[in-house]
């Protein structure tokens, strides 16, 4: 049976990740860690680990049936989590719409018999992976802001030793 790694996430707009990575440039030296491409920086809002295509049938049937208006997110949060080795970029107050979307997402996921992360949702953007020595953080001068009006299930596929990211499907946002 084929499977694919699939998560929910929401996408940045073109704007904001050129922002970002030039911001990134600045901000970090490059011995701290291996930066993801400008057009794999996401959201993650559920992982789901490896599914079937019936079970992406299904996935996919209840996350269309989802009604929740759209939100803004504001960037303005950064840390680093040494052991997975990811520098990010987060919010110091996540939107009701965003938890909510992903706690909907999650439950989705759960019923249809898919992995699910014990870990709390921590919203975040990866920025830097294989960042598990110390990292020097920058000041937190920055913020970005954009509006949220859909949200997507992606495929990661690893090759060549990094992951890329591709949208399956994506839903609006609507009230
Ligand atoms: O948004 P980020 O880049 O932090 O780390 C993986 C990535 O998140 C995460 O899912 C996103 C797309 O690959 N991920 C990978 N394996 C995971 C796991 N076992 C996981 N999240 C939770 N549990």
């Amino acid at each position: 049976m084929s499977t694919r790694r699939l998560f929910f996430g929401i996408g940045l707009p073109q704007t904001i990740q050129q922002e970002i990575i030039a911001w990134r440039a600045a901000a970090f030296n490059a011995a701290a860690g291996r930066p993801l491409a400008a057009a794999n920086l996401h959201l993650t809002l559920a992982f789901l680990g490896e599914v079937s295509d019936e079970k992406t049938t299904a996935i996919c049937r209840l996350a269309g049936r989802i009604r929740q208006p759209p939100f803004t997110l504001h960037i303005d949060d950064a840390g680093h989590w040494p052991r997975p080795g990811v520098v990010w970029l987060g919010l110091r107050q996540a939107p009701r719409g965003l938890v909510q979307l992903a706690e909907m997402l999650r439950s989705q996921a759960a019923r249809s018999g898919c992995y699910q992360s014990p870990h709390p949702f921590h919203p975040h953007i990866s920025l830097l992976r294989n960042a598990t020595r110390p990292v020097a953080m920058p000041p937190r001068d920055f913020h970005w802001q954009f509006d949220v009006a859909q949200f997507s299930l992606l495929q990661s596929t690893f090759e060549q030793g990094r992951s890329s990211y591709k949208v399956i499907e994506s839903w609006p946002l609507i009230a």
